[in-house]
């Protein structure tokens, strides 16, 4: 008998031979071990508690997440640290880019763990999704910093909202300390609102300055004036000396013209040089004075409850917010409104009015 052809046409090259399967087990097997490998938040949360640094760095991940699956677990995560949390001092710095910030933090953070603290950077940018060059700009100027055993650095959260990036460096605070860092250095850019959010989250404020040409007020909003505990005044090396020693001079006697502030603390200006390390050692104790003064007064404990509740309704306000702008219909209305509003057809309070009325009919 004489075989058939097997191959007898293009259509069914494939005859007798065995097809696979649409997934190979053992690809399967390899995801399924993989998403096993995916912790539970008490796994998570013992990692955290145990100072684990790479428990940290996924569930700082998880609650940064915008995956709305990740937020229950995001959630428990926090809670279950939060009773371990609030056992550190929390440090703003703000400064213009090109200052030495990421210098300074460098040369500073290794002078706290060469004291024994374990200091942890976080950043507020919101700018950073666009600018990923300061990241990677940090990554080398803080070559000592990342490489240390007692320093956990953390790029900063992207994201559309300050206030959203603002949540989300809180809960990575609460993250950071209960993994037993006891210093937490919040750094952000000195230029729009980001200052004000990071305020609100730290106990004490470092703006970061350099010596300029005699006219160190000029462009220096009074804002951030008001909020600084101290200035320090970097790049003081070389023929920058005796400028820096001017400018100090300057900021002192502008600062004594200031109200006092509720903290019972005469903010302070200091010089330093972040690539030489000098002066770095009198900020901390220009630092550590001030958390003397503000434990002692109970102005320390004082201050995180008031902004626990500013943070509260800060989150209502967004969430709020973002409820109404994102509602179904209300954006096409709204600019419709806004049209009636701009031609005198409507007054602004009658159309709001309206609109809100539309929002909290459904
Ligand atoms: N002479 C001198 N130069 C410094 C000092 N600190 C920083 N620099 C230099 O200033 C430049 C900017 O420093 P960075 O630390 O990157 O400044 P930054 O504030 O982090 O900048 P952005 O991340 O862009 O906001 C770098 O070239 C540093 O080497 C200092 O104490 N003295
Ligand atoms: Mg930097």
């Amino acid at each position: 008998m004489v075989d058939k052809p097997k191959f007898n046409t293009a259509l069914h090259e494939k005859d007798g031979v065995n097809q696979p399967e649409s997934f190979s087990a053992s690809s399967i097997a390899n995801i399924t071990k993989l998403r096993r490998k995916q912790p539970t938040a008490t796994e998570l949360v013992q990692g955290i508690l145990n100072g684990n640094k790479t428990a940290l760095s996924r569930a700082i991940t998880l609650v940064e997440s915008t995956n709305p699956s990740h937020l229950e677990k995001a959630t428990n995560v926090i809670n279950q640290c939060l009773p371990h949390a609030n056992k550190s001092v929390r440090i703003g710095i703000t400064g213009v880019p090109g200052v030495g910030k990421s210098t300074f933090i460098e040369a500073f953070g290794k002078h706290l763990t060469g004291t024994g603290r374990k200091v942890a950077v976080l950043a507020v940018d919101p700018s950073s999704s666009m600018s990923h060059g300061s990241i990677l700009g940090d990554k080398t100027r803080m070559e000592e910093l990342v490489k240390d055993e007692n320093a956990y650095i953390r790029p900063s959260a992207s994201g559309d909202t300050l206030g959203g990036v603002a949540r989300k460096t809180r809960e990575a605070i609460i993250l950071c300390e209960a993994c037993g860092f006891d210093t937490i250095i919040i750094e952000t850019v000195g230029v729009g609102q980001s200052e004000t959010a990071v305020h609100s989250m730290v106990d004490f404020f470092l703006l970061l300055k350099i010596a300029g040409a005699g006219d160190e007020l000029q462009g220096i909003k009074r804002g951030i004036m008001e909020m600084a505990d101290l200035i320090v005044i970097n790049k003081a090396d070389g023929d920058n000396i005796k400028k820096a020693k001017l400018a100090k001079t300057e900021f002192n006697r502008a600062l004594h013209l200031f109200p006092a502030k509720n903290s019972g603390w005469q903010p302070k200006v200091t010089t330093c040089s972040a690539i030489n390390h000098d002066g770095i050692a009198d900020v901390w104790q220009i630092v550590s004075e001030y958390f003397e003064m503000a434990k002692g007064n109970h102005y320390f404990n004082a201050k995180r409850a008031e902004q626990n509740s500013y943070w509260l309704t800060e989150t209502i306000n967004e969430q709020l917010k973002s409820s109404f702008y994102t509602r179904e219909g209300i954006a096409p209305l709204l600019e419709q409104y806004k049209k009636a509003v701009q031609n005198n057809e409507l007054s602004p309070f009658a159309a709001a009015q309206f609109l809100l009325e539309k929002y909290f009919s459904k």
